[in-house]
């Protein structure tokens, strides 16, 4: 493919957060019973999704996704087409968990070519503990989720795909269109709202702008990528380091007492092991 016309935009780099993953959930006679023509050794129902962080609409950057499923199942390499505000998905049905590949093709605008995602299939859940389990399955619905939070980088769009990636929010002004009436950088970034019908971008449930970089503020059900997550996540790092300290002293404390204690041996004195 030949590609685009017209040059990038230098030192520009754009990112869009994304989801991606399994949901599976076992074959039970009252919550998931097994559809007819289903095989005997079938034990679970499952699905495996691209979409945006909080179900926003991506179609604009992200045109096919290929999934690469195991070979024994039937017609095992899916091509799925966007449509725009739905996810990317596959629903299947099956007994084992393997790797799954998943191949995003961008919109022509872009140049990109496409490149692959590995993401597992999680049938059960796994852990440690009872409580490692249990955050794998999603608040009492039973199912069983492995979710990614990934961003996908666009280094120096072209110009055309900038203006594709970024015309649709935070106008900064009543004269700025949502779709492509934006000057090339205008408003975004800013921080102010849009205020009239016709500037309005569009925001999804959780307060987040399409065509935007944002994540939600606060977890939502089904919606567990947040920055509320992220600062749990950064919590724990902090509260790991400060162990891993802690663990460091008492070894380097060990060490020095060892030390002195060889140093004595060795000078040949009447030592007792300390
Ligand atoms: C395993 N290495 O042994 C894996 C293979 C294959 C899963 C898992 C078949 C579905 C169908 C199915 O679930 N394959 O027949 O449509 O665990």
């Amino acid at each position: 493919m030949a590609p685009p016309a017209g040059k990038r935009v230098k030192g520009c780099q754009i990112f869009r957060p994304f989801i991606y993953g399994t949901t599976a959930r076992p074959f039970d006679e009252k919550t998931n019973p097994k559809p007819p023509g289903v095989p005997d050794d079938h034990t679970h129902s499952w699905t495996v999704f691209v979409k945006g962080i909080d179900d926003v609409d991506i179609s604009y950057w992200l045109r096919r996704v290929q999934f690469k499923l195991h070979e024994s199942i039937p017609n095992h390499v899916r091509m799925v087409d966007s449509v725009p505000s739905k996810p990317f998905e596959i629903h299947e049905t099956g007994w084992g968990e393997f790797e799954i590949a998943i191949k995003l093709y961008y919109v022509p605008e872009s140049g990109e070519k496409p490149q692959t995602l590995y993401h597992h299939l999680r049938l059960h859940p796994y852990g440690r503990t009872e409580e490692e389990k249990e955050n794998m399955r999603l608040n009492g619905t039973g199912e069983i989720i492995s979710w990614t939070y990934e961003e996908q980088i666009f280094n120096e769009p072209y110009e055309a795909f900038y203006e594709i990636l970024t015309s649709g929010a935070m106008p900064s002004s009543g004269t700025t269109k949502p779709n492509g009436g934006a000057g090339k950088g205008k408003g975004h970034g800013s921080k102010q709202k849009a205020t009239t019908g016709t500037t309005e971008a569009q925001r999804s449930e959780g307060g987040v702008l399409e065509r935007s970089a944002m994540i939600p503020m606060v977890n939502r059900p089904g919606q567990p990528f947040s920055r509320e997550t992220e600062q749990l996540e950064i919590k724990k790092l902090k509260e790991a380091l400060v162990k891993v300290e802690d663990m460091t002293k008492t070894l380097v404390a060990e060490l020095d007492r060892k030390n002195k204690y060889m140093a004595e041996l060795k000078a040949g004195g009447d030592v007792k092991a300390s």
